[in-house]
């Protein structure tokens, strides 16, 4: 996969030459290419923004600038353009499974109050363009949700995870466990500071031990996310889970009246 970035701040993304991403790049399953916007800024200053129209806070990123760095990189291919904004569609595991199968994307970092609309709009008529956001707090700019973004995208790639499987029960990977977050994990020593382990993880019981992990996902989506609880599709549950989450006093949807 071909991934290019165009920021102001090229030296954040100093993290990808390291760890899983930098593993990527280095065994040839991850081409990076950093691009500095201002390198297309013509003035003394190496201008990239300018005040809103309508008013307001803040500034907004120049489209000319753009248009140059984006043609440059662009040139004759049709990358992916991600823009990175709190305004955008939310950006989730099923988003990042798309993403891991297009072989080139280009990110486009915004800074300030975000860039020339019509950016979006003149390259949206070119390329599948996306303004992504990841979550529902405000960045000072678009460059550590990019570092987030790649970063889950690129251990989705083939070749990227030491272990093949190791992407496939993901908390939310589609499969058995969907939607069910993932419970607490322990190694040794069997006892420290006095904790203990679980027995049950110490049985060898196979069978008791992917009950009483269900049942920990189970208890740990109730508290920590209960709204991926309520949709929970009550198909996917069997008796033990029914008979927890009785306890647990939660109320599950009503059953589908067509079954
Ligand atoms: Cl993608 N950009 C910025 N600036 N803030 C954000 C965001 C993105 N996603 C959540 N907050």
């Amino acid at each position: 996969m071909r991934l290019d970035i165009i920021s102001i701040f090229p030296e954040y993304f100093a993290p990808l030459d390291v760890s899983l991403m930098g593993k990527a790049r280095e065994r040839g399953i991850l081409d990076v290419r950093v691009h500095q916007l201002r390198e297309w800024a013509h003035d003394v200053h190496r201008t990239v923004d300018d005040t809103p129209y309508g008013g307001g806070p803040g500034m907004v990123m120049k489209p000319e600038v753009w248009g140059e760095a984006l043609d440059t990189v662009i040139g004759d291919g049709s990358p992916r353009m991600i823009v990175p904004t709190p305004s955008g569609r939310p950006f989730t595991q099923e988003l990042a499974q798309e993403l891991a199968a297009e072989p080139w994307l280009l990110f486009a970092c915004g800074r300030y109050e975000g860039i020339d609309s019509r950016v979006m709009a003149e390259y949206g008529a070119r390329l599948r363009v996306d303004e992504v956001s990841i979550g529902d707090y405000v960045l000072a700019g678009g460059e550590v949700a990019v570092l987030v973004m790649a970063e889950a995208i690129g251990r989705l790639l083939p070749g990227v995870l030491g272990n093949a499987h190791s992407a496939v029960d993901d908390s939310f990977a589609p499969g058995a466990m969907r939607n069910l977050l993932e419970g607490p994990v322990y190694t040794k020593p069997p006892v420290w500071r006095g904790h203990e382990v679980p027995a049950v993880l110490l049985s060898g019981h196979h069978g008791k031990v992917a009950r009483w992990r269900r049942d920990q996902a189970l208890r740990r989506t109730l508290a920590n996310r209960p709204e991926l609880a309520a949709a929970l599709d009550p198909e996917t549950l069997d008796k033990h889970d029914r008979r927890l989450l009785e306890e647990l006093a939660f109320r599950l949807p009503p059953e589908d009246m067509a079954h």
